[in-house]
C-alpha cells in the first residue's frame, strides 16, 4: 500500500514537473535575476526605432519567424556555420532585417546581467517595444524562454506560410503551431506595416495560372500599379505592403483586402474564410471602436509560447549569432 501511494506521488511529480517546464513563461521572471532587463531592452530598442521606424516591421516579423520554426527559441538569430545552413539563410528569410537591433540589445543586457537572459526572451521583448514605440498595440510579454542551438535552412521553408497559401493552407499552418482561425486573421494584420519584395507576389500579377495573366481576385487597376513598379524578374525593388500608411500601425490592412487590394494571395485568401471574412468585414469599417489593437496583444502573446523551451531545456546564449 505504502509503496503504491509513493508511485502514484512520484507519478504526480513527474507529471506536474513535466508540464510546469512546458509552461512556465512568467511576466516576472527575471525580477530577482535581471530586474533592469525590460527598461535596458526598451531603451535600446527605441535608439534604433527613433532614428529608422520601419525597423519595427523587421523585427515584428522576425519574431514570427523565429517562432514558427523550433517554437520561439532564437533560432532565426543563428547563423549559418561551415558545416550548416541556418534559417536565416534560407529563402524566407529575404528581407529579414534587423539582427544589428537584436544584437546590441543583447550587449546591453549582457553588461548588467550577464548569461541570464535569452535571445528568444529579448527578441520577444523587441518586436513588443518596436511596435509600440511606432504607437501600436502593447503587451506584456510572458518571459523564460531557453535558447535552441539548432536552425535549419529547410525547416524555414517547410514550417513558414508563403504567400501563395490558400485559406485552408494557412488554417493548417497555423492550426500546427496551436493558432486558431481569429490568431490568423489578427496577426495577418501586421501586414499593416512594412514592405515586400516584387519577387514575393510577381507570378501573382504577371504569371498566376501560367498563361501570362494576373490572379483575377485582384483589383485590375491595383494589378496595373503594381506591374508599373515591379518588373517581371525585380529582385530588388519593395513596395509597401499598406500604400500610404506602411508605418502606421492601424486597421488599414483590412481596408485594403476588403478592397481586394491584398498584396499577396495569403492576404486575399483571407476573404475566402467565413470567420477571417467577418474579421476583415468588421475591422474595415471606419467605426472606429475596433478591437484590433487588444486581439493583436492577445495573439502576440499567444504566438510567444509556440514551442518555448523553458527549466533547463536549451541555454542562454552568449551572442545571439552563434550557440555557446
Ligand atoms: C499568414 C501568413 C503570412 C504570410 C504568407 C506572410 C508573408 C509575408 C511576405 C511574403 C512578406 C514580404 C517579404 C519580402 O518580400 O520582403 C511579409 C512581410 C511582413 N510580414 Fe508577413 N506573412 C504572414 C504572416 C505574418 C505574421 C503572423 C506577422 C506578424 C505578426 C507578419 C509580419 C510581417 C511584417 C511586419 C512584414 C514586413 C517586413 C519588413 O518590412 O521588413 N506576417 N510577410
Ligand atoms: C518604454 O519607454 C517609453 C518611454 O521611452 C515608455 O513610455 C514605455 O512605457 C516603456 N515601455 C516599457 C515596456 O518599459
Ligand atoms: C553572423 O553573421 C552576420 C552576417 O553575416 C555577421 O555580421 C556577424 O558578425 C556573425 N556573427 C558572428 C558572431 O560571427
Ligand atoms: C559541424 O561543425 C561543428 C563545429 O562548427 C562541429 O561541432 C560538429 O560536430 C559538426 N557536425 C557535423 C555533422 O559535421
Ligand atoms: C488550397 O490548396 C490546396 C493545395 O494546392 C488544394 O488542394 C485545395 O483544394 C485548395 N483549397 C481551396 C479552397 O482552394
Ligand atoms: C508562365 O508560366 C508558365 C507555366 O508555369 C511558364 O511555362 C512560362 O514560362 C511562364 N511565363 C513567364 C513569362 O515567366
Ligand atoms: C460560410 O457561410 C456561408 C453563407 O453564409 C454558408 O453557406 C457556409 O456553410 C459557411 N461555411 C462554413 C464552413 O461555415
Ligand atoms: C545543443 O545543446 C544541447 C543541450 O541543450 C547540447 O547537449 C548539445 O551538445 C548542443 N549542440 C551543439 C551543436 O552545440
Ligand atoms: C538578411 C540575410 O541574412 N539574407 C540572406 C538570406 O539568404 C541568402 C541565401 O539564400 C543569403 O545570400 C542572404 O545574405
Amino acid at each position: 500500500m505504502a509503496i503504491i501511494t509513493k508511485l502514484l506521488f512520484l507519478c504526480f511529480l513527474v507529471f506536474f514537473f513535466h508540464h510546469a517546464n512546458a509552461q512556465n513563461l512568467a511576466l516576472n521572471f527575471y525580477r530577482r535575476t535581471c530586474p533592469s532587463v525590460e527598461s535596458i531592452v526598451n531603451r535600446t530598442t527605441a535608439s534604433f526605432i527613433s532614428r529608422a521606424p520601419s525597423l519595427a516591421a523587421a523585427l515584428l516579423r522576425m519574431h514570427f519567424h523565429d517562432c514558427f520554426v523550433r517554437g520561439c527559441d532564437g533560432s532565426v538569430l543563428l547563423n549559418s556555420t561551415a558545416n550548416n545552413t541556418a534559417e536565416r539563410d534560407s529563402i524566407p528569410n529575404l528581407s529579414l532585417r534587423g539582427f544589428q537591433v537584436i544584437d546590441a540589445v543583447k550587449t546591453a543586457v549582457e553588461r548588467s546581467c550577464p548569461r541570464t537572459v535569452s535571445c528568444a526572451d529579448i527578441l520577444a521583448l523587441v518586436a513588443r517595444d518596436a511596435v509600440s514605440q511606432i504607437k501600436g498595440p502593447f503587451w506584456q510579454v510572458p518571459l523564460g524562454r531557453r535558447d535552441g542551438n539548432v536552425s535549419i535552412s529547410n525547416e524555414a521553408l517547410t514550417n513558414l506560410p508563403p504567400p501563395f497559401f490558400n485559406a485552408t493552407q494557412l488554417v493548417a499552418s497555423f492550426a500546427a503551431k496551436g493558432l486558431d482561425v481569429k490568431d490568423l486573421v489578427v496577426l495577418s494584420g501586421g501586414h499593416t506595416i512594412g514592405v515586400s519584395h516584387c519577387s514575393s507576389f510577381t507570378t501573382r500579377i504577371y504569371n498566376f495560372t501560367g498563361r501570362n495573366d494576373a490572379d483575377p481576385t485582384m483589383d485590375p487597376n491595383y494589378v496595373a500599379a503594381l506591374k508599373a513598379r515591379c518588373p517581371p524578374t525585380d529582385t530588388t525593388t519593395i513596395v509597401q505592403m499598406d500604400p500610404g500608411s506602411f508605418d502606421r500601425f492601424d486597421t488599414d490592412y483590412y481596408t485594403i483586402v476588403r478592397k481586394r487590394r491584398g498584396l499577396f494571395e495569403s492576404d486575399a485568401a483571407l476573404l475566402r474564410n467565413n470567420v477571417t471574412n467577418a474579421y476583415v468585414q468588421q475591422h474595415s469599417s471606419s467605426s472606429g471602436s475596433s478591437s484590433f489593437f487588444q486581439d493583436f496583444a492577445a495573439s502576440m502573446v499567444k504566438m510567444g509560447r509556440i514551442g518555448v523551451l523553458t527549466g533547463t531545456a536549451g541555454e542562454i546564449r552568449r551572442i545571439c549569432s552563434v550557440a555557446n
